[in-house]
């Protein structure tokens, strides 16, 4: 496989760079060109971010699966697409070639039709990080249908929440997942959601855990009995579906300002493009290497950058069902060993976690096999970055720090390994095609280096958010509607002299716990569904390991019990409405809140509190009450 829009030095770069912000249609049109379409465009771009309006390679018709699959049969075949390391690492890996994936995912493709799925309807994929996740989501892109993943670590309500939005009628999931030392019951969980979603029509289970699971008569089928009725018949090749470039490929919740997450859209073209090009050029992949990105499915990255992007470049890449930590420390550097790992690809949080164990874990490990290192999900901090150069590339690998969202589809800032040049906690430079701004409050651009303002971007690239599933006045608000004809990330940057860009993290009411995002607001609404609670604000504090921790003040009405147990009871809330990830670190009870004479709760204070910075609160005049400050920031946790 040859990748023709590779860009392999610093001045091609600079030459792409300027072709893409001249002439972006040609620029995108030479790049979708090495791509498989069974028609090609009219058009390569129609856009305007006022309603807005993005549509790429308009009239083209594709399958993603096609590019991801068929069209790497001849030379590939026998390649490795993807090599499966399970949890526990006394159990067989398995690897899976191209050739196996494209039979699995075609077999699979006619369980779902089968089973009724058509082209446009909605499937929900709940399942750990096994082959067969990877095999459902194909095979629902194969047939035409929309793919939401739900993350294993969100609870029963949180999936039907989704399940409602979506209004998805067809769920893949496992009996369990394994994850560490944990066992999660996940067909248990889905069925707890299923209690609010009558509509669902089909459940399809795939055996991993063998945990005891109910299956519901008429609802619920095996995964592996639908596979042998389809070997039964004979069924191989699954001629895939037609699709237009801008029809919805998949849906991806993530958490925003309001308390409820919204469904983001993203569609079959352009973002074939952008994930390929963007993997190719910022991890400089190079056909044979070995592709480790620690992400899990359930989130952006491990669709663009397990899936996805590696897919469609015929690389080989590597899934992990386990966490870095278990059985021990040295997990993921043995992983890197035993499978001579080329890039790897993981999120701050872990590298500060595992710069916790010390240099031991790597004892009797040999990265040498590793090229290029990269990050991703929040900002990273100057000694995790050392670290991460120091004693896992021993500062022969660059490392590419790589910012990006949900919404965006694919990394849109970030050095190019080898390429361009990297600085220790910048994201550095926009990819080609890819035009950042700063803005001040007023939506003005802050011109000249160095500068410090929100990040926006100018004009569309093939991976950009086409909606809020169900709602586009939704997203017309949240992303176009801040600054006029901008999309808005909702982050800070700065940039420096060179004109490199430093994220410095959500500038609205978003927090970044582990690299997850979760909204304040979110937190809060599942904090006050306890019976005992009458309000509470949610705000995040710097944390040595997950970058930010989640606070919250709550106030209570009925303590029923000692604070202690109440804390407990609300972390189990909270536990219950959003799932694990979103339980507060620290909580702290007071009797009020700091309110505006507006009614507007002050969070500036309450963060400047949990921050630890007590003396430095600011003006409290405008406060309704200003004794409640003096209160809380006295008040114990
Ligand atoms: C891909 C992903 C998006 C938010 C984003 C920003 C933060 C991601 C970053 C980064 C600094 C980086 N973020 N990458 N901040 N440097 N390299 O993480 O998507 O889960 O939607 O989160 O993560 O704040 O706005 P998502």
């Amino acid at each position: 496989m040859s990748y023709p829009f590779q860009i392999k030095t610093y001045e091609e770069y600079q030459r792409a760079y300027k072709r893409s912000v001249d002439d972006p249609e040609g620029f995108w049109a030479d790049v979708a060109s090495s791509f498989s379409w069974r028609k090609r465009w009219n058009k390569v771009l129609d856009w305007n971010f006022k309603e807005p309006h993005v549509e790429w390679f308009s009239g083209s018709k594709l399958n993603i699966t096609e590019n991801c699959l068929d069209r790497h049969l001849l030379n590939l075949g026998n390649k490795p697409a993807i090599i499966w390391e399970p949890n526990d690492p006394e159990e067989h890996h398995r690897v899976l070639t191209y050739r196996n994936l494209y039979d699995k995912v075609c077999q699979f493709s006619h369980v779902l039709k089968n089973n009724g799925v058509k082209k446009g309807d909605r499937v929900c994929i709940y399942m750990g990080m096994i082959p067969e996740l990877a095999i459902a989501v194909l095979a629902c892109a194969r047939i035409g249908a929309i793919h939401s993943v739900i993350f294993g670590g969100f609870s029963a309500q949180s999936i039907a929440d989704r399940l409602q939005d979506a209004k998805a009628e067809y769920i893949v999931t496992c009996d369990g997942a394994f994850r560490g030392a944990k066992d999660i019951p996940l067909k248990n969980v889905i069925d707890d959601a299923l209690i609010a979603c009558p509509f669902v029509k089909r459940v399809i289970v795939c055996t991993r855990t063998r945990t005891p699971v109910s299956m519901i008569k008429g609802r619920d089928v095996w995964w592996e009995d639908e596979i042998k009725k389809v070997e039964t018949l004979g069924l191989n090749h699954f001629e895939a579906e037609e699709m237009d470039a801008e029809d919805e490929l998949f849906i991806l919740y993530t958490s925003g300002s309001t308390g409820k997450p919204k469904g983001v859209v993203h569609t079959c073209g352009g973002y074939m493009v952008f994930t390929a090009y963007s993997f190719v050029n910022v991890f400089q992949y190079t056909p044979g290497d070995v592709h480790f990105c620690t992400a899990d499915i359930g989130w952006i990255t491990g669709h663009s950058y397990i899936l996805y992007g590696p897919l469609a470049s015929g690389a080989t890449t590597l899934m992990f069902e386990g966490v870095p930590t278990w059985p021990d420390a040295g997990r993921l550097w043995q992983i890197v060993d035993k499978y001579k790992v080329n890039v790897l690809y993981t999120a701050p949080t872990a590298i500060r976690s595992l710069m916790g164990f010390g240099l031991e874990p790597f004892e009797g490990t040999d990265l040498s096999s590793l090229k290029v290192l990269g990050t991703v999900g929040e900002p990273i901090n100057e000694e995790a970055w050392h670290w991460y150069d120091e004693h896992v590339g021993k500062k022969r690998c660059p490392i590419v720090d790589t910012w990006w969202q949900t919404e965006t589809g694919g990394i849109l800032i970030s050095n190019m390994a080898g390429v361009t040049p990297a600085k220790p906690a910048h994201a550095t430079l926009p990819l080609p095609g890819v035009q950042p701004i700063l803005v001040d409050e007023n939506g003005v651009e802050v011109t000249g280096n160095p500068a410090a303002g929100n990040l926006c971007i100018k004009a569309p690239w093939p991976s950009i958010i086409r909606t809020t599933y169900g709602d586009h006045e939704r997203c017309r608000q949240t992303y176009f509607s801040t600054y006029e004809n901008l999309y808005f990330t909702g982050d800070g940057a700065l940039r420096d002299a060179d004109g490199n860009y430093r994220i410095t993290g959500r500038v609205d009411d978003v927090l970044n716990v582990s690299g997850h995002r979760i909204g304040t607001a979110e937190v809060e609404n599942a904090i006050n569904m306890h019976a005992g609670v009458v309000e509470s604000a949610v705000v995040g504090y710097p944390h040595d390991i997950k970058g930010q921790g989640i606070y919250a003040y709550v106030i209570c009405q009925d303590m029923h019990t000692d604070e202690s147990h109440m804390r407990l009871d609300i972390l189990q809330t909270v536990s219950r409405i959003i799932g694990p990830i979103a339980k507060p670190d620290k909580i702290q009870f007071v009797s009020g809140l700091p309110k505006t004479r507006s009614g507007k709760i002050m969070r500036r204070i309450l963060r400047k509190i949990a921050e630890g910075e007590k003396n430095n609160l600011g003006d409290t005049t405008t406060l309704l009450d200003p004794s409640v400050v003096e209160e809380i920031a006295e008040g114990k946790l």
